[in-house]
């Protein structure tokens, strides 16, 4: 299999943590690539019609692309894994967190795209309301983050990708001021080697 990735980008960083916890990372080859909504990449376009990372292109050479399908096609090698349950209640939760965490980034990445405009183009009322949706989405996480205890799940690696998303690109909204408690659990889950391998650059 062949991941197309950019070091920097929260979505890849997911399936690839998940492809750690997995132990599938070996049989995946790690492709640069780029993505942008204003210049479109031909070569990743053509894998993936939305140009967007990641992408994954499948031995028989069909591709699969969205980091939620991606991580549950990396759980699909391997049933009955943890990391990316299928059943029960820790099914929904891990689901539910990793939909509101994905959430978070679309709202932090439209913020970032508002950027690319010029100036003048600029919608501060807009970009107002994607943090907004960021505050909302911190606020549910701190609400539930004693639930996050020792879970290593694609729910709270999603939401570890989106804490470090905000260090890495946020880091004036010193989320964990307002965050103690998740600020904690993520200070512990922050240092496993698939986190750590993985920091964005
Ligand atoms: N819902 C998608 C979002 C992926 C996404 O937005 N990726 C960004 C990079 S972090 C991208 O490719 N942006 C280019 C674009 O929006 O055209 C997923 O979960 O994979």
């Amino acid at each position: 299999m062949k991941l197309l990735y950019a070091p920097s980008s929260p979505f890849v960083r997911k399936v690839w943590i998940v492809a750690l916890e997995l132990g599938l990372d070996t049989q995946i080859e790690r492709i640069a690539s780029t993505a942008s909504p204003i210049k479109p990449n031909q070569d990743l376009s053509s894998h993936n019609p939305l140009g967007k990372l990641p992408t994954l292109i499948r031995d028989d050479g069909t591709t699969l692309f969205g980091s939620a399908v991606l991580c549950d096609y990396l759980g699909a090698q391997l049933p009955g894994n943890k990391v990316v349950p299928t059943e029960g209640e820790s099914k929904w939760r891990a689901l539910r967190d990793q939909c509101l965490a994905d959430g978070l980034l679309d709202a932090a990445l439209l913020v970032r795209y508002e950027l690319i405009r010029p100036e003048e183009s600029r919608w501060d009322i807009w970009t107002d309301g994607q943090m907004a949706k960021i505050v909302a989405a911190l606020d549910a996480i701190e609400h539930d983050a004693k639930g996050l205890g020792e879970r290593v799940d694609v729910g709270s690696i999603a939401i570890g990708c989106a804490l470090g998303y905000l260090d890495f690109r946020f880091a004036a909204l010193e989320w964990r001021k307002h965050c103690p408690v998740t600020s904690a659990w993520f200070q512990a889950f922050a240092q496993r080697p698939s986190f750590t391998q993985t920091q964005p650059a």
